[in-house]
């Protein structure tokens, strides 16, 4: 599929693909956005015949990464639908917005256009928000933490039986670490000569990488359905307050540990420095946006936690930083086929950028823990 089309192109196709949706109006524009690695994602407007302006999002699932798209899209319909019954239900206004997908021609909620490069759906546009790509202050922080904790909560009571893997081993960091040896091993495009600083770390933290994934198996921490991809661009805030909307991108909803959801707010959400950032003197964890972030998640979700999952708060940040930094790496060394590159070596990039943010993380993790204690005191008081 073409990627770089003009600016006309991508109108012309939006137009052509909105129109096999349950979307009324005349077609006005069309935008690319471009702030995910995976999917390619646009939002589509029309004006109906009363003058009134609608916005879509349209989006090709990348059938590379999920290789069964109709089970994502399986997944995604049971977690809208539920969230729908549950706001329903409870009128509350915390994240009170969900994501729904409007039918397709055939009545399907997707539609596999082979000319468009595969399947597609279309989601409301969450109006009045916006995210960030990097977070900027503290607020914000909170409000990812409270967005992706009342999520949790909003979804912990779905049947587990129903949400099935959209990718198997996903949050699987000793597996992860094997993959990436095996890449070493293939060494495919002959860059393996230039991370061997990085493959050495990771071998010194090798014993770690398991610690959550054991816990998990042993039934020490519980497995919940959860969000697995909880970066800050992925919660949409008010546009005027910056109050925590809704939370996006439900593809990797599936069974997991909270703990990877955290660890991943930790990742993107203590850090001012973007995931890219190459001058790696700018990227470190900054404690009071973690304090932020443990005080959104936790005012949302101190009720359901369990004491295990509470105590690997911090750790959790820094196990999903150095995973997240093995795929990216992992993805240079097999020449760049899972992650949308812009730059030459921008793999190799990311991943030293997560190098450096976890060893950040990892030399204040007793703080991280002493301030998670104290909050969860200051509940039960
Ligand atoms: C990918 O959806 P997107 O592009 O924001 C990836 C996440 C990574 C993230 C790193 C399905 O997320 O796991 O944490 O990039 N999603 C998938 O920025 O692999
Ligand atoms: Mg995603």
């Amino acid at each position: 599929m073409p990627e770089e089309l003009t600016e006309g192109e991508i109108a012309e196709r939006i137009a052509r693909i909105g129109d096999q949706f349950a979307v009324s109006g005349d077609f006005l524009y069309g935008e690319e956005l471009r702030n995910g690695h995976i999917n390619t994602t646009y939002r589509a407007c029309y004006r109906s015949e009363d003058g009134q302006v609608d916005r879509y999002i349209l989006q090709r699932i990348n059938d590379y990464v999920f290789k069964d798209p109709a089970q994502v899209m399986r997944n995604v319909e049971k977690v809208t639908r539920h969230i729908t019954w549950k706001l329903l239900r409870r009128r509350r206004d915390a994240a009170g917005q969900t994501l729904n997908l409007f039918p397709a021609r055939g009545g399907r909620n997707y539609i596999v256009l082979p000319e468009e490069g595969g399947m597609w759906r279309c989601y409301n546009n969450i109006e009045g928000t916006h995210t960030y790509d990097v977070v900027e202050n503290t607020r914000q922080a909170y409000q990812a933490g409270y967005a992706f904790g009342s999520f949790q909560d909003l979804i912990c009571d779905m049947n587990p039986e129903d949400i099935k893997e959209s990718i198997p081993d996903f949050h699987n960091t000793p597996k992860r670490y094997a993959d990436l040896l095996k890449s070493v091993e293939a060494d495919v495009k002959g860059r393996v000569a230039n991370c061997q600083a990085e493959l050495e770390l990771l071998k010194s933290w090798e014993s770690r990488y398991s610690r959550i994934t054991d816990m998990l198996a042993s039934g020490e921490l519980p497995t919940r359905i959860t969000h697995n991809d909880t970066k800050i661009n992925n919660v949409m805030l008010d546009e005027e307050t910056d109050d925590a909307v809704c939370v996006i991108d439900l593809d990797t909803v599936m069974p997991g540990s909270v703990l990877y959801d955290f660890g991943d707010m930790v990742r993107t959400a203590t850090c001012m420095a973007k995931e890219d950032e190459e001058d790696l003197s700018k990227v470190r964890m900054e404690m009071p946006f973690f304090e932020s972030l443990a005080e959104g998640y936790l005012d949302a979700a101190h009720n359901f936690l369990t004491t295990k999952e509470v105590e690997f708060m911090p750790f959790a940040g820094w196990l999903i930083t150095t995973e997240i930094g093995i795929r990216f790496l992992t993805d240079y060394l097999d020449g760049d086929l899972y992650f949308r590159t812009e730059k030459p070596e921008h793999n190799l990039i990311r991943a030293r950028n997560q190098f450096k943010l976890a060893q950040s993380i990892d030399s204040q993790l007793i703080s991280m823990g002493k301030y998670v204690r104290r909050l969860m005191k200051s509940y039960s008081k």
